[in-house]
């Protein structure tokens, strides 16, 4: 069913508690953590604590907690004193984009200079 935890998902191990992570801030519906592989100083996961395999999938299927997900990504970005400097929210998104963990993640970005991308 849609949102239902998946037994070979390393993010919803994380949520469940199976596989440690570094957070830095929860919410009852969304988790942030550090990125094992940081590309910049700052660098935070911000997921929902469901499973969907995208960010397009978690906004077809739950708007509001898509909306919760940004606003979490900005609170963490005030946390990380990154929202000053500016700062950069991610959504890999399909295996040719980068992605590589199929549970919705935002990246969050911070703390370097960032080349503009688009
Ligand atoms: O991003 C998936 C990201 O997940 C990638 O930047 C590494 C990170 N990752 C993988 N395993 C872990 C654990 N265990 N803790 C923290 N971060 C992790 P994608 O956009 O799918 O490439």
């Amino acid at each position: 069913m849609a949102g239902e935890p998946q037994a070979d998902c390393l993010f919803c191990k994380i949520v469940a508690g199976d596989i440690p992570a570094t957070i830095v801030r929860e919410s009852p519906n969304t988790i942030s953590f550090r990125d094992i592989n940081p590309q910049a100083p700052t660098h935070v996961l911000v997921i929902p604590r469901v499973h969907y395999a995208n960010a397009a999938e978690l906004a077809d299927n739950e708007p509001q907690l898509c909306g919760e997900l940004l606003s979490e990504a900005g609170a963490v970005a005030e946390q990380e004193k990154v929202d000053v400097t500016g700062y950069r929210i991610v959504f890999n998104t399909g295996a040719g984009a980068g992605q590589t963990v199929f549970h919705t993640h935002a990246h969050v970005l911070g703390g370097r200079d960032l080349q503009r991308l688009v």
